[in-house]
This record gives C-alpha cells, sequence and structure tokens, in this order.
C-alpha cells in the first residue's frame, strides 16, 4: 500500500497570536486543493484553538508539540490530550530531541506519552535519533532500536495506523546541517526493518517514517525521492509561509 506523504511543522515555542494566526491564514492559501498528501501543523499550546479556528475548514492536521498520558488530574504544567482534543487537535509530537535533551524526557517517559496519546484517540508522532557522540561512535542503529523498542513498548499492531516515527538526528536539528539523503534513508529502512520486527512487516509497511533535521525547499525533493522516507518534520522554515509552502509542494 503507498503511504501518502505528510509534511509536519513543528512551530516550537514561537510566536504569539498574532503571528500564529498569520502563519496559518497563509499556509491554508498554501494547501488549497491539495489532497495526495497531509500536512500539519504543531503550533504552541497557547494558539491551537484559535488556529484550529482559522484551519476549520481545511484538511490541515493540528498537533501539540507534547502530551500527558493522564486525560485529567494532578500533574502541573501537563497539557492532556482531553485537551488537545478539545482545542481542534488530533496529534501529537511525543520524544522530540529537545524534550529529551533539555527537558530530561526518558524512553520510558516517551512510551507512557505515547500510550495515553492513543489510548484518547490522537495520532503519536514518535520522534527518536542519535547524538553526534552516538553517531561518531557508529551507535546510531543501537540508538534508534532502542527508542523505538521502548517508545513503543506495550503497543499492538492494530494501533500503529496511529503512529507516525519521526527520524530527527539531533545533530542536524536546527544547525543548518541535514543528513545526506543516503544517511536518511540507511536510518529510515533500519526503522522500518525493526518495525517488522516488533509488529509484521504489512504494518511496518504501512508506518510513515519522516525525516527531521534543517529540512528546507533546497534539499526537500532529494529527500522525499528516498524510497522509505514518507515525508518531513520541519522546524524553522516551517516558520516562514513560502518556505513551508514549497516544502508542502515538493516534487513528487
Ligand atoms: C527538528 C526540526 C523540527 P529544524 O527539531 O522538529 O527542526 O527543522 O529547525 O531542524
Amino acid at each position: 500500500m503507498a503511504r501518502k506523504p505528510l509534511i509536519a511543522g513543528n512551530w516550537k515555542m514561537h510566536g504569539v497570536l498574532v503571528d500564529a494566526c498569520q502563519l496559518a491564514a497563509g499556509l491554508k492559501a498554501h494547501c488549497r486543493g491539495l489532497d495526495d498528501r497531509d500536512v500539519l501543523v504543531a503550533p504552541p499550546f497557547t494558539v491551537i484553538s484559535e488556529v484550529s479556528h482559522i484551519l476549520r475548514d481545511t484538511a490541515i492536521i493540528l498537533a501539540g508539540q507534547n502530551v500527558c498520558w493522564e486525560g485529567k488530574g494532578a500533574f502541573t504544567g501537563e497539557i492532556s490530550p482531553v485537551m488537545l482534543r478539545d482545542a481542534g487537535a488530533s496529534a501529537a509530537l511525543i520524544g522530540h530531541s529537545e524534550r529529551r535533551q533539555l527537558f530530561g524526557e526518558s524512553d520510558s517517559l516517551v512510551n507512557r506519552r505515547l500510550k495515553g496519546a492513543l489510548q484518547f484517540g490522537l495520532t503519536a508522532i514518535l520522534c527518536i535519533g542519535e547524538t553526534l557522540e552516538e553517531r561518531e561512535a557508529n551507535r546510531t542503529l543501537d540508538v534508534l532500536e532502542r527508542q523505538l523498542r521502548a517508545g513503543l513498548a506495550d503497543v499492538g499492531g492494530a494501533q500503529m495506523s496511529s503512529v507516525v516515527v519521526a527520524y530527527e538526528p539531533v545533530w542536524a536539528i536546527g544547525t543548518g546541517k541535514t543528513a545526506t539523503s543516503a544517511q536518511a534513508q540507511e536510518a529510515h529502512a533500519f526503522i522500518r526493518h525493526v518495525l517488522a520486527d516488533l509488529f509484521e512487516k504489512d504494518i511496518a509497511d504501512q508506518v510513515r517514517i519522516v525525516y527531521g533535521g534543517s529540512v528546507k525547499p533546497t534539499n526537500i525533493d532529494e529527500l522525499m525521492a528516498q524510497p522509505d522516507i514518507d515525508g518531513a518534520l520541519v522546524g524553522g522554515a516551517a516558520l516562514d509561509v513560502e518556505s513551508f509552502g514549497r516544502i508542502i509542494h515538493f516534487a513528487s
């Protein structure tokens, strides 16, 4: 089965309401008539509701940049999957390297968040990726396998239709350095191989694996030409509507 490409924009901690509204309105114009690919944006929590209103008559998917595993409760500072849905989101990024590196999120916490997202009906975008030190020590594949197996622990094959994997090498995030398309393809093929081992080949073949790390209008076409790259998770370039528009319209 052909996998529908997914281009996702992660706005990170950028912009206040006026910027978010402007970006959403611009994005809407760029996505008109595009139905052979999915477009997703992950705005800061505080503006999701307003962005959802602007995008209400489009197919653009909204995501939280993280999510708690519980529907409600005494979890100060967290946002629940129920709240995300209420604000208009249907997906959540989980385990982004900035969460892992700057906020100490462990593989087991990532797994808890992912299971919570699935339980409450969100699509979970599981982010994995190695650091520069790990790559230089030839540990890339070990790290990817560990993060995948731990992140997807106790997840059933039937739930995998609601999971997207994002491969984001930490050394390529916001640094201007992009993995070469060959490096990215190698990692994506390995991820699919691990998924086939964890579930079964048919399921692994259906999971979308997107690449993130300094994706730009100038490298998207080559990345998307790789057989196991099903889309992109874009940070910096997603804040500029023209750049993101060009990325959405990658040459297929
Ligand atoms: C990786 C990516 C988006 P950027 O974090 O998730 O950001 O495109 O700025 O490297």
